[in-house]
This record gives C-alpha cells, sequence and structure tokens, in this order.
C-alpha cells in the first residue's frame, strides 16, 4: 500500500517570484516530474516555472493526447498525471482525456490558462467557462484566484488522489500565474490514494456477518477490479482464493492484479466470450466484488448471486445490490478475510484450468487457416515480448481480444482505458509509459481507425528516441461498430475506412515500419527489431472475420 508521497527533489521557494513558480515548485514536492503540454499565451509563464524547476515539459501533437499521455503515466506509476492546455481551443480539445481520467479512476491534475480575472466578465474571444465545462467530467474543478491559490492548489491535489481518484481541473487565468502567491503556504496535504487499513463493516438490517457469509458459500468466486490495483492486493487476493477455494475474474484495467498464470485466474470480465464468463459468475453462490467498479461493466448486471462489497468506498453505485459492504484497504480488508476463513477450500485449481480450457476454445474459434488472424496477432506479440512488457492497447474489436488474451504478470504491466472507453489511448498510452520506464519493452497493440486518429504523436517517440513497438491491426474498418451495422442488417455507413500506407508513414515520422501478413512475417518482423532507441510500426494486414465469432 503506498502511504508516503513520492520523495522531493526541491522544496519551494522561500520566496516564489510569482504563482506560477509556486505551483511548479509545489508540484515536484509532490513528485510531479513530467507534464504534457499543448501551448498558448496564458500558460506561457507556467511553463516557463516548470522549466526552470527541471519539469520535463512535454509536446504533444494536440491535447487530446497530451492528456491520454498524462493519465498513462498515472496508471504506470500510480502517481499524479499532469496535463496542461491554453484557454478556449486548448481547453476544450483536452476534455475527452480529462473524462477518461475520471472515467478510468485516474489521478489527474488538468490545468488551463484563461484570459485574465478583470477581462473575463465580458471579454468574448476563445473565453469558454471552464468550471461549467469540466463540471461533470471532473471531481472537482477550480480557478486559481489570488488571495487562495494554495488552498485551491491543495484541495485540487487531495481530490484527485483521493478514493476513488478522478480528475481535477484547474483554470490558470494569466494574471493568476504572474500575480503573487499568499505568504502562508501551508504544508502538501497527504498524497496518498489508499483508504484506511481500519476496515469498516456495513450491514443492511438483518444482513449477516461478512465472514458468516463466506463460511456459508459453496462456489464462492472473487471479481477483482481497479482499486485492488490501486490497494496492491495481489498477494492477498491469491491468499484468499487458495485459502477458501475461489476462482478470480478480473476486471479490464485490472489485469495484471494477479499473475494470469496463477491456477486461481479463470478469465476477464466483459471482454471476448464474456457470455462464458458470466455464466462462471452466475454459477457461485457468492461473489466477493474486491475493488471491482462497476464503470468497468459493458453489459448490465443481470445476476441474482450474492454479493459481498469490498471496496475503498461504499456501494454508492448501487449497480449491484449488496447487503454487506467492507470498506476500507482492499489488501487489508481481503487479508482479513483470509485470516478468518476456516474449513476446506471450496474449489479446486483443477475447476478452474476446465473453465479455461473452455474459455480458450471460445476465444480462439472462428480462425480462418492460412490467413492472420486477430488472436494470432495478439499470441505472436506476447510470445515475442518479454513478460514485464508493458503493453497497451486501443478501443475496438482488437480491445476485447486483447483484453481477454494478452497474458498480463503484473499489475500495470498493461493500460487500457475501459471506463470512458475512448479510441485514440493506446498510442500516447505507449509513448508515455516508455517515458516512465525506458527499460522496459512498451508495445502497443491498435486498430487502424484509432491509430490514424493519433499516428503522428510517433513523432514525438522518434524525437525522444522512445523505442515502442506498435502494432496496428488493420482491416479498413471501425470493426466493432460495423459489426454492429451488420448485425442489424444495415449497410456499412461511415465505418470502412481508407488504407494507409503505414510504412510509408511510419518512416516519413522517423520511425521504423513493416508490413506483415501472416504469423511468420509478424514474428520476424519484431525478432528484427534490433534499435531499442527506434520506434517500430507493424502494419498487421488480418482478416477481421475471427471477430464475428467472438461477440
Ligand atoms: C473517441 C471515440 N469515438 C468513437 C468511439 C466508438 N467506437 C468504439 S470502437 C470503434 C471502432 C474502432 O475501430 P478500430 O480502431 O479500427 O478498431 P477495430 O474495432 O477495427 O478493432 C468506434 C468508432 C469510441 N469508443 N471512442
Ligand atoms: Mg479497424
Amino acid at each position: 500500500m503506498q502511504t508516503e508521497t513520492s520523495p522531493s527533489r526541491k522544496s519551494p521557494p522561500a520566496q516564489p517570484a510569482n504563482a506560477a513558480d509556486w505551483l511548479a515548485a509545489t508540484l515536484v514536492e509532490a513528485g510531479v516530474h513530467r507534464v504534457f503540454a499543448y501551448p498558448g499565451d496564458p500558460i506561457i509563464e507556467f511553463m516557463e516555472r516548470l522549466r526552470q524547476h527541471e519539469v520535463d515539459v512535454v509536446l504533444a501533437r494536440r491535447e487530446g493526447t497530451a492528456g491520454f499521455m498524462a493519465e498513462a503515466e498515472a496508471m504506470c506509476n500510480g502517481s499524479i498525471g499532469v496535463c496542461l492546455s491554453t484557454l478556449g481551443p486548448g481547453s476544450t480539445a483536452l476534455v475527452n482525456s480529462v473524462a477518461a481520467a475520471q472515467l478510468d479512476r485516474v489521478p489527474m491534475l488538468a490545468v488551463s490558462g484563461q484570459i485574465e480575472t478583470a477581462r473575463q466578465a465580458v471579454f468574448t474571444h476563445q473565453v469558454v467557462d471552464h468550471e461549467r465545462l469540466y463540471a461533470p467530467i471532473t471531481k472537482w474543478a477550480g480557478t486559481l484566484r489570488a488571495g487562495a491559490i494554495t488552498s485551491t492548489v491543495r484541495k485540487a491535489l487531495r481530490t484527485a488522489v483521493a478514493e476513488r481518484p478522478g480528475a481535477v481541473h484547474l483554470t490558470g487565468p494569466s494574471d493568476a500565474f504572474t500575480g503573487a502567491v499568499e505568504a502562508e503556504t501551508g504544508p502538501l496535504p497527504p498524497l496518498s490514494g489508499s483508504a484506511a487499513e481500519t476496515v469498516t463493516i456495513y450491514r443492511a438490517p438483518g444482513a449477516p456477518d461478512p465472514l458468516r457469509l463466506l463460511a456459508g458459500t459453496r462456489r464462492p468466486i472473487l471479481l477483482v477490479g481497479i482499486a485492488a490495483t490501486r490497494c496492491d492486493a495481489g498477494s492477498q487476493l491469491e491468499r484468499l482464493a487458495e485459502t477458501a477455494g475461489m476462482p478470480i475474474v478480473v476486471a479490464p484495467m485490472a489485469k495484471g492484479v494477479v499473475p494470469e498464470t496463477s491456477p486461481w485466474f479463470a478469465g476477464v470480465l466483459d471482454m471476448a466470450c464474456n457470455d462464458l464468463v458470466w455464466d462462471l459468475l452466475a454459477d457461485a453462490d457468492l461473489i466477493v466484488a474486491a475493488g471491482f467498479d462497476p464503470v468497468e461493466l459493458i453489459k448490465p448486471w443481470q445476476l441474482k448471486t450474492t454479493v459481498l462489497h469490498v471496496d475503498t468506498t461504499p456501494n454508492t453505485d448501487q449497480v449491484y445490490p449488496s447487503e454487506v459492504e467492507v470498506v476500507g484497504d482492499v489488501s487489508a480488508s481481503i487479508a482479513w478475510l483470509a485470516n478468518e476463513f476456516s474449513g476446506e477450500p471450496r474449489r479446486s485449481p483443477d475447476d478452474v484450468a476446465a473453465f479455461r480450457r473452455r474459455l480458450l476454445g471460445g476465444y480462439y474459434s472462428g480462425r480462418v487457416e492460412g490467413r492472420l488472424n486477430p488472436t494470432d496477432v495478439v499470441d505472436v506479440v506476447r510470445a515475442c515480448s518479454p513478460s514485464d512488457a508493458i503493453a497497451t492497447c486501443d478501443v475496438g474489436s482488437h480491445k476485447l481480444l486483447v483484453g481477454q488474451g494478452w497474458t498480463t504478470h503484473e499489475p500495470r504491466a498493461m493500460l487500457m482505458t475501459n471506463g470512458l472507453s475512448a479510441m485514440g489511448f493506446g498510442v500516447p498510452a505507449a509513448i508515455a509509459a516508455k517515458l516512465v520506464h525506458p527499460d522496459r519493452p512498451v508495445v502497443g497493440i491498435v486498430g487502424d481507425g484509432g491509430f490514424a486518429m493519433t499516428a503522428t504523436e510517433l513523432r514525438l517517440a522518434a524525437e525522444r528516441k522512445l523505442g515502442v513497438t506498435i502494432v496496428v491491426l488493420v482491416d479498413q474498418s471501425l470493426n466493432r461498430i460495423e459489426l454492429k451495422q451488420m448485425a442489424l442488417g444495415y449497410p456499412s455507413t461511415a465505418t470502412r475506412i481508407e488504407e494507409i500506407d503505414i510504412v510509408a508513414l511510419a518512416e516519413a515520422l522517423d520511425c521504423d515500419g513493416v508490413r506483415a501478413e501472416s504469423t511468420r512475417e509478424l514474428e520476424r518482423a519484431l525478432d528484427d527489431k534490433t534499435d531499442s532507441s527506434r520506434p517500430l510500426v507493424v502494419e498487421a494486414r488480418i482478416d477481421p472475420s475471427q471477430y464475428e465469432s467472438q461477440f
């Protein structure tokens, strides 16, 4: 469990030159040493102060991808991701990635510049009311105002990281940045997001004690989500699984919370073959929902099975009913359940293995012999990547396969958006992951639609010598949507996309590019990557027909 802020590199100056100087120093103290930005007039002063405090100001190619990079950085290391934009078109362009951090439950501080305070009341050119724009997609949207700068920043940081974490937006009028900060700045708040180790139990009238509930079951199962990753609950989850004999189903963004080679790992919810996973849950007599966030549900919750809610926060969503809640640090709660459980394990790893055989049978169905199938790409890329590789994926049919089929060995090693599920995440996330972990291989598996949205970010990767590998599944289709049109008997309207010469595009962006039409060509393309400082883009020309039998 994270209990301390990252070590500071520099304390705030005793006498900051202005509020921007103080804010830059405060972010450094809070452990921030990189921000992702797209500039404009009112944030010039803030960017310069960040530079003076040795913060790496990374220029993405547009605000939306800057925000995804900040989100991915926070997903990688559990810290707060910071992104900057200018006013008006900058702040409106940042909206998607702020909403992604909010729904993906990732701590983010997004800062947008604004015209000076006095002009805001009546001036209109490029002026958008940020507080109203950002209120529905953040935990809090505030403004830096003279006299309340320090408390506003403390509130922003504390709010972003507190359970459940999410996005905070701050508006910085240009005069607030260049103006003075209060004399009394106060200390930083705690920046640990994890919940208290003291566990609180809430019960509806007449509801059973959680220990008796678990003890009375014959077919319990664990459903694990992102709060378990935030609480580092993996080893305790495996211990409970073994002690009580419980298969583990994970939500997609929690992939890796327990190693997917664990004999108790059953599969991933709401990805490929989701019917089989739902059947497994329906067959249980108790679901221990451990840090499971219903924001990851694609299908409605239709189970009648009793749920024991174990999370950092009470079950305020009520997407699933639960009479009993164990609220606190998920690792501590699961450790308590494991310690107190007595009796024989209810199920064996053999039961889980039998289920996994069925699941994998479904996963590989629909392969076309002699063609490059989507599952072939997942298998080959996984086999060619070391076990500690970090993978990212985008949104579309390919995500549903990667989510189920990519074997993830550790937490925070598979980055995806499954709260907002916004296309265009996979490429910037791979770049951010490589910035955070320069020594680990990073591979992004993306659709041709999401790639077309974000490909130019690869010039940044090339410039910074970030040797990411991006595998583009080319089907010339926004497949996930085109399949739904087909199911309705409609023609493909606005879902076919024109071919791009991805190899030529990669070379134009100063990356290597390779085309692969078979598993052998794909293996060769990946094995031949020798220059670890040069991005590689693989145009994987797939036969998408396997997707049809999957969903
Ligand atoms: C920003 C955004 N716009 C639209 C969608 C709706 N959407 C979900 S999947 C998808 C198609 C993705 O196409 P592609 O990237 O080629 O992946 P594929 O489905 O072909 O694997 C679309 C349009 C979305 N999730 N995000
Ligand atoms: Mg596609």
